[in-house]
């Protein structure tokens, strides 16, 4: 079977993990976070590629740069996931699977983010289980991606 790449995005103010918020977002990093889905993608046999960025432009320049490069992604888009249209039409422009995930349970939180611009068109969704979310997600994309 061919390796899988996987693009894993995370949008504004994950750079802050580990000191951001902790109650809310957990105490690992972002470097924490890539460093095991790294281990996690090589035992299921995937390539991963990261990027973070606090701009919406430079997401959308990445997604678009990875057309016809990758075969699905993972992303945690930050507080875009509660208002950006553009975002939602890059990944749906590249035309590859994509899970969405969050550390935090969104459903539970302030109303404004019950809603999401990305979970109607996304594989999955995993969200409330801290940096495990990224973990069950690229596991559930993964999956998605052999069958
Ligand atoms: C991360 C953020 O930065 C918030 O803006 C979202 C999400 C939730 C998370 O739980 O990972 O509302």
């Amino acid at each position: 079977m061919m390796k899988k790449r996987i693009l894993v995005l995370h949008g504004p103010n994950l750079n802050m993990l580990g000191r951001r918020e902790p109650e809310t977002y957990g105490s690992q990093t972002l470097a924490q976070i890539d460093a095991r889905l790294s281990e996690l993608g090589t035992e299921l046999g995937c390539s991963l590629e990261f990027q973070q960025s606090n701009h919406e432009g430079v997401l959308i320049d990445r997604i678009q740069a990875a057309f016809g490069q990758i075969d699905g992604v993972l992303i945690n888009p930050g507080g875009l996931t509660h208002s950006s249209v553009a975002l939602r039409d890059a990944l749906l422009a590249i035309a590859v699977p994509f899970v969405e995930v969050h550390l935090s349970n969104i459903h539970a939180r302030e109303p404004f983010r019950r809603h999401s611009y990305f979970s109607d068109v996304a594989v999955g969704v995993v969200a409330g289980f801290g940096a495990s979310s990224y973990e069950l997600g690229l596991q559930g994309l993964v999956r998605h991606l052999q069958s």
